[in-house]
């Protein structure tokens, strides 16, 4: 448990880390220029208002040795990331999370990457393992829409290395006129349509238990056969079946224009999985 916790600006939107701030109640100092109140959690807060690179350190003492908890902390992650990378390693079913993992090992250096709202940023944020590719991520985190996806994804990819988008299936619906820029684009956007017929999210909710009305309602299925949209569009669409095939489909380098690699999931399956693995990586 922290005494106290510095902060520079605003407060990550994670849940967990705001149920943990507000259980453990530690000594906040928060270092922004602004003067706007940056707790949301009405904490015990003292706010310096300035930015961070006026705060002068010289004074400060050198540390000898890592602290306990800092070596606590290296070893914790490099624990959590072992157990990740086993357990994921040997997963051959499709499953959500995996599609992270490996588009952080294999994509090319400095791929520009936008992350959808819902599951895929989350994914990301759990299972991506850090390395030295360069990868330029953008995504949105507090404000979670998962309208103009696809429209975004092209902007990034617009006149930029070869790019690519992680999405679901609802949040690639809700934007379909985007392809509607296909002959715009200038460079290659590569979609990795996770296809979990619905919003995988809501399956972690409470609610997902009382069905009716969770299929109908929550989860919205919408059955759409994304190797017809395509057609629509003249997009080519890959259905990936393996996790070799899709590596492979990463590492070639995509022809100008956009293409649809679609993993179909399943909603249950994958909310079992992480229900399961998620605390035990520890
Ligand atoms: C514009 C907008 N409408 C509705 C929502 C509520 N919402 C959040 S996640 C989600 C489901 C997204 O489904 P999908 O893109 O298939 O991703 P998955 O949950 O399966 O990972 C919905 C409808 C939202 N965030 N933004």
């Amino acid at each position: 448990m922290p005494d106290v916790v510095i902060r520079i600006g605003e407060m990550p939107t994670s849940k967990t880390l705001r149920q943990w701030l507000a259980a453990t109640q530690p000594q906040q100092w928060v270092i922004d220029a602004s003067d706007r109140s940056l707790d949301p959690l009405h904490g015990n807060t003292i706010h310096l208002p300035m930015a961070i690179s006026a705060l002068k350190f010289a004074d400060l003492p050198e540390p000898s040795a890592p602290s306990f908890y800092t070596k606590l902390w290296c070893e914790t992650e490099s624990t959590v990331r072992r157990s990740i990378d086993q357990k994921l390693a040997s997963e051959t079913n499709l499953f959500e999370g995996k599609a992270a993992w490996l588009l952080s090992q294999h994509l090319p250096h400095k791929t520009p990457l936008f992350i959808s709202s819902s599951m895929p940023v989350r994914d990301v944020e759990w299972f991506w393992k850090p390395s030295d590719s360069a990868v330029q991520p953008f995504f949105n985190r507090g404000t979670n829409g998962i309208d103009g996806i696809l429209s975004t994804a092209l902007g990034i990819a617009h006149c930029n290395h070869p790019s690519v988008l992680l999405t679901g299936d609802l949040a690639l619906l809700h934007d379909t006129n985007g392809f509607l820029s296909r002959d715009r684009l200038v460079g290659s956007l590569t979609i990795v349509l996770i296809n979990n017929n619905g919003g995988g999210i809501f399956s972690m909710l409470p609610i997902a238990q009382f069905d009716p009305p969770f299929e109908e309602f929550f989860a919205t299925p919408q059955h759409i056969d994304f190797a017809q949209l395509c057609q629509t569009y003249a997009i080519p669409h890959v259905p990936i079946h393996t996790w070799e095939q899709f590596i492979h489909h990463l590492t070639a380098q995509p022809t100008p224009g956009i293409r649809v690699l679609e993993i179909k999931t399943d909603r249950t399956f994958d909310t079992q999985w992480r229900q399961n693995n998620l605390s035990n990586f520890i």
